[in-house]
């Protein structure tokens, strides 16, 4: 008997939530409702009558003459002023390249590595010599375009 009278209790219990559960639905949708459908837009694109009428300009950056190009590739921390380091910085690149050991001298046989290399290349059997043969092979490429005739 006491289950049947638990059993009932119960169920009026479930009920009660289940109505809470849709009242406090009800309200939250009376606050925020669902969004109205998407009303069925007209074929074509919008058209208007622009006839005499004038948009602002698009902005417009003002251009750097040469001079001032020139100025702020040296100028690198952008104060307007190119110290010394800043002037000969754009010829550390270079001067790292050719400074081969990286001991921040520069020796004649790394100043000239270009020509200390074509003449290794060119001397075929290592006696610190070129003969004719070996210096012909030093000749620069003939050029593919012609050379001027100004
Ligand atoms: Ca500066
Ligand atoms: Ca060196
Ligand atoms: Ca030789």
């Amino acid at each position: 008997m006491n289950r049947i009278v638990l059993g009932g209790i119960i169920a009026l219990l479930l009920v009660a939530v289940g109505v809470f559960w849709l009242q406090g639905r009800a309200e939250v949708e009376r606050g925020a409702p669902p969004p109205a459908p998407a009303e069925a837009k007209p074929e074509g694109l919008p058209s208007a009558d622009v006839a005499g009428l004038q948009g602002p300009a698009p902005p417009e950056a003002s251009e750097l003459s040469r001079e001032q190009r020139r100025f702020f590739r040296y100028d690198r921390n952008r104060d307007q002023r190119i110290t010394r380091d800043e002037m000969l910085s754009t010829r550390t690149a270079a001067f790292r390249d050719l400074d081969a050991d990286g001991n921040n001298l520069l020796t004649f046989e790394e100043w000239a590595v270009t020509t200390v290399e074509r003449f290794d290349q060119a001397d075929a059997n290592g006696d610190r010599e070129l003969n004719a043969q070996e210096f012909a092979t030093t000749a620069p490429a003939a050029s593919a375009t012609p050379a001027c005739r100004c």
